[in-house]
């Protein structure tokens, strides 16, 4: 049973720090995707579902509520950015400390491999410099599970699944061997979807083949 007051989120607060593998490297974040007016474009807001995946606040706002969620991205720089949330009506701020939904898809642009580091070293925070979760009712939580400090992006065309930075027949059958014969995933989603509807099928494959055979489209967004 929910319990509107433990279960709800007030803010968030996550800063990040970004480092390079290639110090000439460059990293921005995606301005039209993650910015608070684009906030429930259902296709490219920070809370889409992605993956399969479904984001709890854009569940939300299909049943009506969450319209007034504001999320921002600040302070962006080489070397980081900072990633903001706060809901503002009552409704808006349920939520399931212990679900398993997706929060939020940040949308990066890179030109190299980066390592993203989510600068949450000591707890409770006691400055805005660490990640803040807060109930409604003023308390503090971490998320669960699956709270990762760091990750690594790395720049991977749509289309070259197995990562070798060539598209060609290997990937055709490195996706037909995941989707099909339960394989090794791509090494990255986005590598993987080649017909960037944010999921992973038969599609690709097919799109994948046109390409390669039939003069059909580069893999990519529209
Ligand atoms: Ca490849
Ligand atoms: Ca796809």
């Amino acid at each position: 049973m929910t319990d509107l007051v433990i279960d709800s989120l007030d803010c968030v607060y996550i800063p990040f720090d970004i480092s390079h593998s290639n110090p000439a490297a460059y990293c921005s974040v995606l301005t039209r995707r993650n910015r608070l007016q684009y906030a429930f474009d259902t296709a490219n807001s920070i809370f889409r579902h992605f993956g399969g995946m479904r984001n709890r606040l854009m569940d939300l706002y299909e049943q009506g509520n969450g319209a007034e969620w504001k999320p921002g991205v600040s302070d962006i720089g080489y070397d980081r950015f900072n990633l903001t949330i706060g809901p503002w009506g009552t409704q808006d701020q349920a939520w399931w400390e212990s679900s398993r939904v997706l929060f939020a898809t940040m949308t990066l642009v890179v030109s190299d491999t980066m390592t993203i580091l989510i600068k949450g070293e000591s707890w409770p925070p006691d400055d805005i410099e660490q990640v803040v979760f807060c109930r409604m009712d003023g308390v503090y939580y971490r998320p669960q599970q699956n709270f990762l400090s760091f990750f690594k992006i790395t720049h991977l065309p749509r289309g070259d699944a197995n990562g070798d930075q060539v598209i060609n027949i290997a990937d055709v059958m490195y996706m037909m061997n995941y989707l099909f014969r339960h394989g090794t995933p791509p090494v990255t989603f986005e590598a993987g979807d080649v017909n960037c509807d944010n999921d992973h099928g038969i599609l690709d494959v097919v799109y994948l083949i046109n390409y390669l055979y039939k003069n059909g489209n580069s893999p990519g967004c529209p």
